[in-house]
């Protein structure tokens, strides 16, 4: 290719990339009553910025090849941060090896943009191989914490066995999203650890964290569900005792395994969880996303529960990398009581589903817990057809 062809087509690179980012963002159909989705996907691979991905420089890439390709942007966590809502994206490369970056936008549902460059995570004295799944939280203590999974090989995986891997809690700290302090760890008493929230208040006094105890790298094991402790400092951060929260269950949306997903939020009523429950099928595993409610001076029992799921793939949600998979680790409360759900589909892209915190609230307290029966659900759902049908007749609808 010339240099006059190069330049452009590097200028119809960035031109399609513009358009990409300044697409407007419509919310998809009426909802549910609960959430309604979005058009378009918040976050994808082609988000990720041009010079991320190509050589710009004619002199080393004169085809205009796409040197470093990104494979997918998901599971992002979410924060409020000067004025902008920031998405801290997982983005994996083809070569599968995930990192962080940070997009920005000003609207929440649309116009999300990467900044310059990606997150550099310090490493601990034991670098891992892998990092994802940032849950980001604004302490009472005045750091913003970034939990993440910190994955690496299993080494007590017999030889030729290359997938055995070891899950950890990775820690840091940072004041501008940009610049991270690496601290030690998360040590507990579990062999594995994935999903591991911060709570955002000290809990008499030292911090309290949402764990995900697990025997192996992808089974619970005999273990599992929902779990919680106290640590008395970050620094050195260690639970001594796992307490669960929310267990699993047979034949319930979180029988093969649960986790929580971002950090809980504050309201009247206690503090609202959203987390995801899976299960396994023919198809492979089954992920949703579900809600509840802790109390306010104890945010590791739960009041409220409602059966099922909140939120489940979808549509083309349902296809991606690791496909029938819906995961979220973000969402963003606004000064006016909205709130966006930030979730990626399929372990591919990332969506945002936009409610209330009162709409969730009277979701989670006034929904029926799951019955656990077949008979008993017949007898839950033939109560809300008889006062649905009452309330038709006195609007006039035949059923
Ligand atoms: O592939 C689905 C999800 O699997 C893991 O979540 P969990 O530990 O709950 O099974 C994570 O790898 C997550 O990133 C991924 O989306």
């Amino acid at each position: 290719m010339d240099k006059k062809r190069f330049d452009q087509k590097v200028k119809q690179l960035f031109a399609e990339h513009n358009k990409l980012i300044e697409r407007k963002n419509t919310p998809a159909g009426q909802g549910n009553g609960v959430f309604h989705r979005y058009k378009y996907p918040v976050l994808t691979a082609k988000h990720t910025p041009v010079f991320w991905r190509y050589d710009l420089n004619y002199e080393t890439n004169p085809h205009l090849m796409e040197r470093l390709g990104i494979n997918c942007v998901f599971n992002p966590g979410a924060i409020e941060f000067d004025g902008k809502i920031c998405l801290i994206a997982r983005v994996e490369g083809a070569d599968r090896k995930s990192f962080f970056a940070v997009a920005e936008s000003k609207t929440g549902i649309d116009g999300f943009k990467f900044r310059d460059y990606p997150i550099v995570m310090p490493e601990t004295a034991e670098p891992e191989t892998n990092v994802y799944d940032m849950r980001v939280v604004k302490h009472e203590d005045g750091w913003i914490y970034g939990l993440f999974c910190s994955e690496s090989k299993d080494p007590n995986a017999p030889g030729g066995d290359l997938s055995s891997a070891v899950a950890q809690c990775g820690i840091a700290r940072t004041k501008d999203l940009q610049n991270w302090q690496r601290l030690a760890d998360l040590k507990t008493p579990s062999p594995q650890q994935r999903n591991v929230v911060l709570h955002p208040e000290f809990i008499d006094g030292k911090y309290a964290f949402y764990t995900r105890p697990q025997e192996g790298f992808i089974e619970a094991g005999s273990g599992g569900g929902i779990g919680w402790g106290l640590s008395d400092t970050m620094q050195n951060a260690a639970i001594d005792e796992e307490t669960i929260v929310d267990d699993r269950r047979y034949h319930t949306i979180k029988e093969a395994k649960n986790g929580l997903g971002p950090a809980p939020i504050k309201t009247h009523a206690g503090w609202l969880h959203l987390a995801h429950g899976v299960r396994a099928c023919a198809a492979g595993l089954r992920y949703v996303l579900y809600a509840f409610l802790t109390k306010l001076d104890q945010p590791d029992k739960i009041t409220h529960q409602p059966g099922g799921y909140l939120l489940a793939p979808q549509g083309d949600e349902r296809i991606g990398d690791v496909s029938n998979v819906v995961f979220s680790n973000g969402w963003v409360t606004r000064q006016n009581g909205r709130l966006f759900i930030y979730y990626a589909s399929s372990d591919t892209r990332c969506h945002v589903a936009a409610t209330t915190v009162d709409t969730l609230l009277d979701y989670v307290m006034n929904t029926p817990a799951d019955p656990l029966r077949s008979f008993a659900s017949v007898q839950q759902r033939n109560a809300l057809i008889e006062k649905s049908l009452a309330a038709m007749k006195s609007l006039r609808i035949d059923s």
